[in-house]
């Protein structure tokens, strides 16, 4: 197979010799685009592709963050198909206005802010559809960039590789700062503190609202209390990336603690959501982008530039899977079975968290495991080098980033203990 496989990508490689026609056709393009040269691969859809590509019939997929059953398949929740069924036929095809859908984006900051929060009946929060979380992010990036043009973005070390090129696309310039540490695999708490009180008064942050992407550590309750009371003292604005509400506990109204303690706090926040992992809608592009203002006067200005940013870029955002989440959200009956199956879904991950460390366990493995129990929400960062995952994916066919961070969405019963087999043969000591 693997000699198969080799001769059929030299195939590919080899160069096709062109009819003349085409040559000529082909110089004059050159011409223009010559000068372009194939971009880098994505770290995360990167290792998707190559998994593709692999014909081993024991390849596992780890890399991206997409959520499986216990046989490995994805999963459309069945209040997203219930959902479906009552929009069939019954949808026209009409443009959503330029902000999306005001259905979809009432549900969602109830989901955010909180149910009764006053901000909601104050009118004092900017909201528009966005084209999920990254379109989320970069929406605010680019009104980030528009209104405070020397402001800069201060994000953690590490994240999702993502952020990086959404501020650097917006011309945000970036700093950092310290969110892990390695030596413990948790938090860095001090270090975070230093960096928040060191950083000019007035800055911007991104914070990961739950389930820290990609390292699975959050600050406690008591933390988020600090962070959020110095963030008061240096007037800092948070910009809260919440990709995984519900991933982390199982309850997107536990995952929303972080921002409700800096909403208790009288902070003006920023917040990205997203439907792909909680509602399972990856490919819809279902998401939301709020901007707690000071009051409903200062909101509709900030609606009104948000969807100025987005008219020449997308126009107005998709409809269907806006359609799925405000009747999910909206119909008690449906949105009790989604949160159900939400639970469903993070408790199946914390049931392979388990089996994976005992897995390791049960194979001798001289290190501690005990980080992949205590990490939270999809994935494992793992503290496996580039190097030991270049050997899963040579050795094994098994395909993570190279950060070392596993999705433990991609884990089932049938292929945990051929990962954990893998791991142990990579990162025993010699
Ligand atoms: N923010 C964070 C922290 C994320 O991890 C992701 C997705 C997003 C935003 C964007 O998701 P969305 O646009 O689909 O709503 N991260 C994935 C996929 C799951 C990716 O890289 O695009 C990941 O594997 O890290």
């Amino acid at each position: 197979m693997a000699a198969l496989s080799r001769a059929a990508s030299s195939a590919i490689r080899r160069p096709l010799l062109a009819p003349p026609r085409l040559q000529a056709a082909r110089a004059m393009a050159s011409s223009l685009f010559g000068h372009v040269e194939p971009a880098p691969k994505d770290p995360i859809l990167g290792v998707t592709e190559a998994f593709l590509a692999d014909p081993s019939p024991n390849k596992v997929n780890v890399g991206v963050g997409a959520y499986r059953d216990d046989n490995g398949q994805p999963v459309v929740l069945d209040c997203v198909r219930e959902a479906e069924r009552r929009i069939a036929g019954n949808l026209n095809m009409e443009y959503l206005p330029m902000g999306g859908s005001i259905k979809m984006i009432e549900e969602s900051l109830k989901l955010a802010y909180g149910e009764d929060s006053e901000f909601i009946k104050d009118k004092r929060i900017a909201a528009v559809q966005a084209l999920s979380g990254t379109g989320a992010c970069r929406l605010f990036a680019d009104f980030q960039k528009r209104f405070l043009p020397d402001s800069q973005i201060y994000i953690p070390t590490p994240t999702w590789s993502n952020h990086h090129n959404i501020w650097r696309d917006a011309q945000v310039p970036q700093k950092t700062f310290t969110y892990y540490h390695p030596e413990s695999r948790g938090l860095d708490f001090a270090g975070l503190m230093n960096d928040i009180k060191n950083a000019p008064d007035g800055s911007f942050f991104l914070l990961h609202a739950c389930a820290h992407n990609p390292t699975g550590v959050d600050p406690t309750e008591e933390q988020w209390r600090e962070i959020s009371h110095q963030f008061k003292v240096k007037k800092h604005f948070p910009f809260f990336d919440m990709a995984y509400q519900g991933f982390a506990s199982g309850d997107p109204e536990r995952d929303a603690k972080a921002i409700r303690i800096f909403l208790e706090d009288g902070h003006q926040i920023g917040c990205a959501q997203s439907y792909a992992k909680n509602m399972g809608l990856y490919g819809q592009r279902a998401g939301c982008l709020s901007i707690l203002c000071e009051d409903e006067m200062q909101a509709v200005a900030v609606k009104s530039q948000l969807q100025q940013i987005a008219r020449p870029m997308y126009s107005n955002p998709p409809v269907h899977g806006a359609l799925v989440v405000s009747i999910i959200l909206n119909d008690p009956e449906l949105k009790s079975l989604w949160l159900k199956e939400v639970k469903g879904m993070a408790d199946r991950i914390i049931g392979m968290r388990k089996a994976l460390k005992e897995n390791l366990e049960k194979l001798g493995s001289p290190l501690s495991w005990e980080h992949i129990t205590n990490q939270i929400g999809m994935f494992c960062y793992s503290g496996m080098t580039p190097e030991q995952v270049d050997r899963l994916t040579n050795e094994y066919h098994i395909y993570m980033t190279r950060n070392g961070r596993i999705s433990m969405a991609g884990v089932t019963t049938g292929n945990v203990a051929y990962l954990a087999n893998a791991i142990h043969d990579a990162t025993k000591p010699n």
